[in-house]
């Protein structure tokens, strides 16, 4: 899964990719107005109570690979994004855009979040509008489709109206034909309400849950610079640190909790004493597929999946007697997998 951290010059995205994946923004990269890459192992107390019961030689978390769109600059007179920057957000899996709500000196005016926040809105629908109106014209001049010529006047008319596409049904044709195209205000978008340290515990501020809820955005609210201080601790510091502050945990775990239900992700485990590990899906992925994350030769290989509930593992103490007390299933190809699902596959090599 790929998230980029998008938005404004200065709201935060480099501060906030330091508390995500404890690393430092790096000059080199910024210069060259270049992404920068770095990924976050998905806490996970399942795996954690795997690992203690197999004592495996390995021990692996999900991952989400986090980028800092580092060119995103903004002219002086309209604060709009770069082709380089659009062209890069079209290839992630999600958005997640910072919001500065802390007040800077250095910046050139007080913190608007609701303004920003309406502002971006605008660019990625320009953004979408613009490549309406380049492939319409271009099918109007090869004659093409004229449901797929349609589709697009229905989108144009509907992104002129400053609507986002996510709330568009189209009337002759199917949106898995535009897949391709990677519109941005079709991907699922996460808000960070970068505030200031005094604030870093407080709720997020009632406008501004409002419009995300309205606009049907994720929200989570952070002190990224005292986050980004959190990651550079120890683990004991670090709940120390959390707990002055009255915090509970680390913003980066409530980050991804709400990447993962944005995204309606979840995950299944694998369990020996090699490895216990967490393997990431989509919700209502069948096992058939789910065995194919885990090697190619799994999924063509497929005989059954054999599940248990990890907390019935956890407490029975082996599969054997999660088998004899009857909490070991046997699925076939289609079983949706579910969250915390513990799979054994069979297959044929
Ligand atoms: N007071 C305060 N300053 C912050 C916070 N987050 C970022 N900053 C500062 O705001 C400036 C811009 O942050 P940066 O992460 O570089 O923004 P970017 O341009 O979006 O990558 C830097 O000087 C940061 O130290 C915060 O939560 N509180
Ligand atoms: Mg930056």
């Amino acid at each position: 899964m790929k998230v980029g951290l998008v938005g404004l010059p200065g709201s935060g995205k480099s501060t906030v990719f330091e508390a995500l994946t404890g690393l430092a923004a790096d000059p080199a990269a910024q210069a060259k107005s270049r992404a920068q890459v770095g990924s976050v192992k998905v806490p996970d107390h399942r795996v954690d109570a795997l690992a203690a019961l197999y004592e495996p030689k390995k021990t692996t978390y999900a991952e989400v690979v986090f980028s800092d769109l580092a060119g995103a600059r903004a002219s002086a007179e309209r604060r709009s994004l770069d082709s380089s920057t659009i062209q890069a957000m079209r290839d992630l899996d999600a958005l997640c855009q910072v919001l500065r709500c802390f007040d800077d000196a250095t910046a050139p005016a007080p913190a608007d979040p609701l303004a920003e926040l309406a502002d971006f809105a605008l660019e990625l629908t320009i953004a979408d509008l613009a490549l309406v109106e380049r492939r319409l014209e271009r099918l109007k001049k090869e004659k093409g489709d004229a449901q797929e010529v349609s589709a697009l006047e229905q989108m144009r008319e509907h992104l002129e109206s400053e609507l986002p596409l996510r709330c568009l049904e189209l009337r002759s044709c199917d949106w898995a034909r535009f897949a391709g195209f990677q519109f941005l205000t079709r991907k699922p978008r996460l808000l960070v309400l970068n505030v200031d340290e005094s604030a870093a515990a407080a709720p997020p501020p009632p406008e501004i849950a409002e419009a995300a809820a309205q606009a049907g955005l994720g929200l989570v609210c952070m002190s990224a610079k005292v986050e980004a201080e959190i990651a550079q601790l120890s683990l004991d510091d670090q709940l120390e640190f959390l707990e002055s502050l009255g915090l509970a945990e680390p913003a980066k775990s409530r980050f991804i909790v709400e990447a993962y239900r944005l995204l309606d992700l979840i995950s299944f485990l694998t369990a020996g004493p090699d490895e216990c590990r967490a393997w990431t899906i989509k919700r209502g992925t069948p096992a058939l597929k789910a065995a194919g994350k885990i090697h190619s030769d799994i999924e063509r290989g497929f005989i059954r999946a054999e599940v248990v509930r990890w907390d019935d593992l956890t407490t029975l103490g082996s599969e054997a007697k999660c088998r004899e007390a009857g909490k070991l299933k046997v699925e076939g190809k289609e079983y949706v997998v579910a969250d915390g699902d513990v799979v054994h596959f069979r297959f044929n090599v």
